[in-house]
């Protein structure tokens, strides 16, 4: 898409004006390949991985901010806001981190001063430009007894490395909205897991802020109730609430087929009435949800393309892979005029 995108369209962040603001998660190629899309239709941005620790800190000191500055200063020159993925996560966090210099087991306090000397540094750089923090990522696990997920942070700092992030995150940039961040977050099992996480913290007086509900959904998981249900849990503890990946796979979890050139007319139409759906359910709690992210703007680049079946294409969005308005963009409009 050149400099001629469709400008007699409603502009997404503008329909929800006052309520949330409407934001994509974009990378170093999609920020110029869906660049007048982004411009017009959102007002927050997230980077998909040019934030995350193996990014930021590929080896011990040796920071890499150039791709991430470049995406602030997009959002700067457009006015639109930034969110800041992630601090602390089991993923894409370099092995040195875990590892100690001497060869010897790694110890709490080492790994303690190298988290809180990686948050301090960026947020320290990025201090004013980013609204909100995803501080920790996914940390609690999906199935069993044990509220939180195995990892290495777990293993070596136990399970105050959680609070200990905040604090230091906090520290840095007291302005931020920190927030904790996860996926099936409403599926009722790990969904209380999540809510005594935060309860455990906001009782502990950690600075939290909001919880991050992933949003990654499909035409058929989770239920409208299931995702109401999370909403009121989550607000009932005083948490703000962004949705902050969502998307919207044309296909089913369990769903392992390929082939398919196009998404059917069926998906399509499925797809939308989700999508109005989840919108309107954003609209009824809009005093608590302040922030909506697609994982993505348009279909011509998703990260379902490779998961969870790899190389299997997608159409998770609103706008299709020329970057025209898909149902979904129509029947979510129509819930504002
Ligand atoms: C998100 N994880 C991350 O927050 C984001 O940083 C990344 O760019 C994309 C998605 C979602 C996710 C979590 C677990 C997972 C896959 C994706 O692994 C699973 C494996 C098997 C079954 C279920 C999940």
């Amino acid at each position: 898409m050149t400099s001629s995108y469709n400008n007699q369209i409603p502009k997404l962040y503008e329909a929800f004006n006052g309520q949330f603001l409407i934001g994509a998660a974009v990378n170093a190629k999609t920020v110029v390949t869906q660049r007048d899309l982004l411009t017009y239709h959102f007002n927050s941005l997230t980077a998909e991985n040019e934030m995350k620790f193996e990014r930021l800190q590929p080896e011990e000191e040796l920071y890499t901010f150039e791709e991430a500055d470049r995406l602030v200063a997009f959002a700067k020159e457009h006015d639109m806001g930034v969110r800041g993925h992630t601090l602390v996560w089991h993923n894409q966090t370099p092995d040195w981190m875990f590892e100690h210099p001497s060869g010897r087991a790694m110890d709490r306090n080492t790994l303690l001063a190298r988290m809180k000397s990686h948050i301090e540094t960026v947020v320290n750089r990025y201090k004013g430009m980013i609204y909100a923090w995803d501080v920790v990522n996914e940390a609690v696990s999906d199935s069993g007894e044990q509220v939180l997920r195995q990892s290495k942070w777990l293993d070596i700092a136990g399970e105050d490395f959680i609070a200990r992030a905040f604090e230091y995150t906090h520290a840095a940039d007291p302005n931020a909205m920190l927030f904790y961040n996860d996926y099936n977050e409403s599926v009722p099992e790990k969904r209380e897991k999540i809510y005594s996480l935060v309860k455990s913290l906001k009782e502990k007086d950690v600075p939290i802020h909001g919880i991050g509900l992933q949003g990654h959904w499909n035409l058929e998981h989770p239920t409208l109730d299931d995702i109401r249900e999370a909403i009121e849990r989550y607000a009932r503890l005083g948490m703000m609430l962004h949705i902050t990946e969502l998307d919207v796979s044309v296909f089913n979890f369990e769903d392992k087929r390929t082939g398919l050139l196009a998404p059917t007319e069926v998906m399509v139409e499925r797809q939308a009435e989700r999508y109005q759906q989840f919108f309107e359910l954003f609209k009824e709690y809009s005093e608590h949800i302040t922030s909506v992210t697609f994982w993505g703007a348009a279909d011509d680049y998703t990260w379902l393309d490779n998961f969870p079946v790899y190389g299997r294409k997608n159409w998770p969005f609103i706008f299709d892979q020329q970057h025209q308005p898909k149902q979904a963009f129509w029947d979510i409009i129509d819930l504002t005029r």
